[in-house]
């Protein structure tokens, strides 16, 4: 069994298992010449060969507990025949939501266009065999925020406006949740043993509508994952004091804290259920005495608690590759 199955379904807490968010991505120099040659992203997705090496990059660097396969949640709405581009330095840009066209989109249709991702998987788990490898999904409420609001809410966002067509957000939801099902089942059939869902802007939600949007959305998805029995990792970003009750209404194998999460707190607060990450990223461009200090904090609150180091979010693109290392030193050295 591998260390990270270990930890979040054993509980076994001799050992702390690492990996990191986008740790295949722009901070390396050898992703940054493939994505050079390779300007259109979801192309880049669909190449099963490139695919593999760039999952691998990472790997062959550095000492890691887990394989995340290189692709975007936003490949589901580009397989529900909305479309999806990267424009540089203002990240992805969809085209305008024709809901007919989505609902009408059959599950084959839908597979056809994800072949070359399981392609690229199988093509992981040749070489990665029994180890953690990670496949993963966007959450419906996040995805539903992309495809309405078309663009990131990073800047412009408006809750009111993207829930005011009940209709439109109820078929969506439900067409989400079962294309999100859908991706799992092959990705888990291509060979990923574990499955983390990102819900990236779950902190968007107001608290009063976190059950509708998050916890219940989640939940199902959730529910399908473990009848596949295959662990699975949640990461509801930004939801502050709401962890609680996500973990106890949700249930995930493990839960993924973001920066603003008070480490010690939610220990005391997820009833068992293992953590993952929780150091800003940006903690990652400073001094290494500062690195080291951070680290050592979150090693020492989790201590003989099922916890898997990994950030809060993301690696930066800023990053130096060597930063990586460094941490993954310090969390062997501590365990
Ligand atoms: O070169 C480039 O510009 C591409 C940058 C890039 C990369 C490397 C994008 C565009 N996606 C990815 C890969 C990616 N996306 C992975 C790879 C596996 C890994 O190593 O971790 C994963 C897990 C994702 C998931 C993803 N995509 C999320 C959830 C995690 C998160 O960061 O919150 C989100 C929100 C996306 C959308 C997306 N795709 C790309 C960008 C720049 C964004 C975010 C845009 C925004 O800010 O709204």
């Amino acid at each position: 069994m591998n260390r990270i199955l270990d930890c979040i379904i054993n509980k076994n807490t001799s050992f702390v298992p690492v990996w990191f968010m986008r740790q295949a991505g722009r901070y390396l120099p050898e992703f940054r010449k493939i994505r050079e040659k390779n300007t259109n992203f979801i192309k880049l997705c669909l190449n099963p060969n490139l695919v593999k090496e760039i999952t691998l990059q990472p790997i062959k660097r550095f000492d890691l507990d887990a394989t995340i396969i290189f692709s975007d949640i936003l490949m589901i709405p580009y397989a529900l025949n909305q479309i999806v581009e990267f424009k540089k330095g203002s990240g992805p840009h969809l085209g305008n939501l024709e809901l007919d066209k989505i609902i009408n989109t059959n599950s084959n249709n839908f597979i056809n266009k994800l072949l070359p991702v399981y392609e690229g998987i199988k093509k992981v788990k040749n070489e990665t065999k029994d180890e953690a490898l990670i496949g993963f999904v966007g959450a419906p409420w996040t995805l539903l925020v992309y495809m309405i609001n078309k663009k990131s809410p990073k800047k412009d966002f408006n809750f009111n406006y993207i829930t005011k067509d009940k209709v439109l957000v109820n078929e969506l939801l439900k067409k989400l949740e079962e294309t999100i099902c859908l991706h799992i089942n092959h990705q888990v059939k291509a060979g990923a043993n574990i499955i983390q869902i990102f819900d990236s802007w779950a902190g968007l939600i107001p608290q009063k509508e976190l059950f509708n949007y998050c916890f219940a959305p989640t939940s199902k998805i959730v529910k399908y994952v473990k009848s596949l029995k295959i662990p699975v990792i949640c990461f509801p970003k930004g939801i502050g004091k709401n962890f609680k009750d996500f973990c106890s209404i949700v249930q995930p194998n493990c839960v993924s804290i973001d920066p603003e999460v008070d480490p010690k707190l939610i220990k005391k607060e997820t009833n068992g259920i293992a953590i993952q990450g929780g150091i800003d990223p940006k903690i990652l461009l400073e001094g290494n005495d500062q690195i080291k200090k951070t680290v050592q904090k979150y090693l020492q609150i989790f201590s003989g608690y099922p916890y898997v180091f990994n950030l809060g979010h993301g690696v930066l693109p800023e990053t130096k590759p060597e930063t990586i290392e460094y941490i993954i030193q310090i969390v062997r050295d501590q365990t």
